[in-house]
């Protein structure tokens, strides 16, 4: 077996080191020995005096509107504070390790904060940043709290967020953010009394991978939709975003060895929609948005079937070798390039290390599903093929569980989105030494409907409500899989029905939450009553910036968001707050989609 995930001991809050803490006010003392213990704390009397106004003030303040456990992944140990709310004020410093990447987090921090606020925030460095009345980002490296965990202490004197790595820092911070009133998600200033809950979180991810899949290939979106994407990643503590840039309805990436892939297979999608690609330059934006928010995107190239939009531009890959017109139906598994023909590896060859080249994540995915044309032998062999080229370009390959019959190769990784509970072909490959990423169709394809009535989606795995979404366990979820094969889980969303960004939002949410609990959240904060409870106060969150969503039944949505949504909701979704948006027309009919009943 390759490695394993990392290992999970579980550390108390006390294991930890403890934050730097400001030495208690000094009341019956004299002016000099406050003033020395003022100094051995690092604080002149001054600043202790304001420490003990911040103290007062948040004592009379009203209470934090959020709890501390109100946070969506649950984090891994929540020890509130009543006593210990923080309320931010106009003046208040962002403190940060002096580090690159920790200022960079620190910079994420104020551009958040500062929108809704109207505050400054400055950002300023220290070799042990302490809060002082602010919020202090300390890259401490606690080793203890691994490559992505965190802990953050709340109380009257500031917010702390401590953590080994930029990665966890960041993860902290989308914690704090989430401990703010709702209304901190504003794009404009918000009268709002910023109070934070006191107490300490220490929280670390369950599993090392925690991803999302868009296709891109079915509709084309552009970067800026794109970027936005990752942010909603972001806030729910996903690290990985998988790109599906290639199939039978187009192209989507620029090949500068085959030009004719993006600019000819680019030109289509589904139905009547508009085709795209991205160049190289802005498949590089996205790569760099992506990993400054500590995001690896993992591209995917899906062969050897799914290729139909490859094939319309170079008919030499194809088995008759005549390039076919252009596909804008819905129909999947009738496509292949050529397992034959030289000119297929020279293309795999060309296409993969220029897609490598551009792509400094460790991983390349390979698809190969549905290649239902390609007899077993064949397509074993040209899995085999492929995932040598991978190798020789120092990546490591990822595919659909398809390509399990296959050689192993070493560190591959197999995504099952079978709706099973078993699959010995795949139990056989984990034996051989592949790892699983989770993908089950039936609980993590939010291209499926959440109910009859959805406007949008699928239901070829069934309906998807967010319990079902949430109620399954990644560890034992496939019979013969030893938990430790299991790498973590994605969320594809699949877009033949799915043409705007506001469509793509509705089906993420709320669904993506809840997949991203079960990436991150260990298993015994595992509830769905405390779960939907906790989900529902963010529909407040995401009316506030401006995110469609759906608000479905399950949920005890609060009754009057207080915060306006911005945005008109997708179609189906319910108005996000009062006055509602009028829900005029119908939802969109395009082909290859069921017209709602
Ligand atoms: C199956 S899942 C597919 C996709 C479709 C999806 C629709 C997988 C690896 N292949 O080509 O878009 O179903 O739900």
């Amino acid at each position: 077996m390759s490695a394993a995930p990392e290992p999970l001991d579980p550390p108390q809050l006390a294991d930890l080191p403890a934050p730097p803490e400001a030495a208690p006010a000094p009341e019956a003392e004299t002016a000099a020995r406050a003033d020395d213990a003022a100094q051995a704390a690092g604080r002149t009397a001054g600043e202790l005096a304001r420490a003990a106004e911040r103290k007062a003030a948040a004592l009379l303040a009203p209470p934090a509107p959020t709890r501390l456990g109100d946070v969506v992944p649950a984090p891994e140990r929540i020890e509130p504070d009543a006593t210990a709310d923080y309320l931010l004020a106009a003046d208040a410093v962002i403190r940060v390790s002096a580090d690159p990447a920790a200022v960079a987090v620190a910079g994420q921090l104020a551009a958040l904060l500062r929108p809704a606020t109207g505050y400054p925030l400055p950002v300023t460095d220290a070799a042990t940043p302490v809060p002082s009345g602010g919020i202090a980002l300390d890259l401490s490296g606690e080793a203890a709290l691994g490559a992505e965990g965190y802990r953050l202490d709340i109380t009257t004197d500031g917010v702390r967020i401590a953590a080994g790595t930029a990665a966890g820092l960041f993860h902290g911070v989308q914690t704090l953010r989430q401990l703010l009133p709702a209304a901190v998600e504003s794009a404009t200033p918000a009268t709002e009394r910023w109070v934070l809950p006191g107490g300490s979180i220490l929280d670390r991810p369950r599993y090392p991978h925690r991803g999302a899949m868009l296709d891109v290939a079915r509709h084309f979106f552009g970067v800026t939709d794109v970027l936005r994407v990752i942010d909603h990643l972001a806030r729910y503590k996903l690290n990985r975003l998988h790109l599906h840039l290639t199939d039978d309805q187009g192209w989507r990436i620029a090949i500068d060895s085959w030009p004719r892939l993006a600019t000819v297979g680019g030109a289509g999608a589904v139905g009547e929609a508009p085709g795209g690609y991205y160049t190289r330059a802005d498949y590089q934006r996205i790569v760099a948005y992506a990993a400054d928010r500590h995001i690896t995107v993992i591209p995917e190239i899906d062969l050897p079937g799914h290729t139909h939009a490859a094939l319309t531009a170079y008919g030499e890959l194809a088995p008759d070798r005549v390039a076919p017109p252009p596909y804008t139906g819905t129909e999947v598994g009738f496509s292949y390039v050529d397992p034959a023909s030289e000119r297929t590896y020279d293309f795999v060859a060309d296409v993969l290390g220029e897609i490598a080249a551009l792509t400094p994540g460790r991983w390349l995915h390979i698809g190969g599903d549905e290649a239902f044309k390609v007899p077993a032998e064949v397509y074993a062999a040209f899995v085999e093929r492929v995932q040598h080229i991978v190798a020789g370009l120092g990546r490591e390959v990822i595919g659909w569980h398809q390509i399990a019959p296959a050689a192993h190769a070493d560190r591959r990784i197999l995504q099952w989105w079978g709706t099973t509970g078993e699959d010995p072909v795949t139990t056989e490959a984990v034996r051989r030494g592949a790892r699983l990423i989770l993908s089950p169709g039936n609980h993590a394809y939010l291209d499926m409907k959440y109910a009859p009535d959805t406007p949008i989606g699928h239901d070829w795995a069934g309906l998807i409500d967010v319990r079902r979404a949430y109620d399954w366990d990644p560890a034992s979820h496939l019979a013969g899989v030893p938990a430790e094969a299991v790498l973590g889980v994605e969320a594809p969303l699949w877009t033949e029905s799915v043409t705007t960004l506001a469509e793509i939002e509705f089906m993420l949410f709320p669904r993506l939450p809840a997949i991203a609990e079960l990436g991150w959240s260990p298993r015994s904060t595992h509830d769905w009553g405390a779960f939907r409870e906790r989900l529902a106060l963010h529909g407040t969150r995401w009316a506030a910036a401006g995110i469609a969503y759906h608000r479905c039944p399950e949920l005890p949505w609060p009754a009057t968001p207080p915060v306006p949504a911005p945005r008109r909701p997708s179609p189906g979704a319910e108005p996000a707050e009062p006055p509602p948006v009028s829900r005029s027309g119908e939802p969109p009919v395009r082909p290859g989609t069921t017209p709602p009943s």
